[in-house]
């Protein structure tokens, strides 16, 4: 299989952080639908990475759907309880962690448009909900070793590319004074291989 994908993109991250932790052989190939040439468009209608190409040459998006989907090949490393309501539990943090870093990459889309043609109400709302969101996260978590039933599962993965990409997309941000607990989930995923190795960049 082969996975299309930004560097940058932390909803691209998540899908190779399942992919290193869960051990798939697969081919990650460097493709953004913001490029000239970009292959996205021929593999997902909706022109968006992360794109999941199987052997047989159907395609899979979104990250959620691909997550899910690499869960089940092998019993390795489960990401996503089996129990429903612990299942449901996890697929939550992740809309809500994936739902922040849409806020965010709205807002940094808007940023790049000419100055004159840029709303800052658009801005602030979408500053809104990272705010909001951060605030849930952290309020959730508590003192929590990790977010859902005290294993390291997909909610975990979900929220440090969330808080990866904030790191780089908003450095000035303050949610690590803010949230010392997100801080230190943070710390504690960024020793995982998986995480270290897929930092966000250009
Ligand atoms: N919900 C989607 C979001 C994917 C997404 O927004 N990807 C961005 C990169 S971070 C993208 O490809 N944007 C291109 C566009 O909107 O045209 C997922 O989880 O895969």
């Amino acid at each position: 299989m082969k996975l299309l994908g930004s560097l940058t993109s932390p909803f691209v991250r998540k899908v190779r952080i399942v992919l290193a932790e869960k051990r798939v052989d697969h081919e990650f190939a460097i493709d953004s639908p913001w490029l000239e040439g970009t292959q996205v468009g021929h593999f997902n209608p909706l022109g968006k990475v992360p794109v999941l190409v199987l052997d047989d040459g159907d395609s899979l998006f979104d990250s959620r759907v691909i997550v899910e989907y690499l869960d089940t090949l092998t019993p390795v490393a489960r990401l996503i309880p089996e129990l429903a309501r612990a299942r449901i539990q996890v697929k939550r943090w992740e809309a809500l962690a994936d739902g922040i870093c849409d806020a965010a990459a709205l807002a940094v889309m808007e940023k790049r448009r000419p100055e004159e043609k840029q709303s800052g109400d658009w801005i602030e709302r979408q500053k809104k909900k990272i705010d909001h969101g951060l605030q849930f996260l952290a309020l959730e978590l508590g003192e929590k070793p990790w977010c859902v039933a005290d294993t390291y599962s997909l909610a975990d993965i979900a929220v440090g590319c969330c808080l990866g990409y904030l790191g780089f997309r908003y450095p000035e941000m303050s949610w690590r004074e803010d949230y010392p607990n997100l801080s230190k989930l943070d710390e504690k995923l960024m020793k995982r291989t998986a995480f270290s190795d897929t930092l966000p960049r250009e």
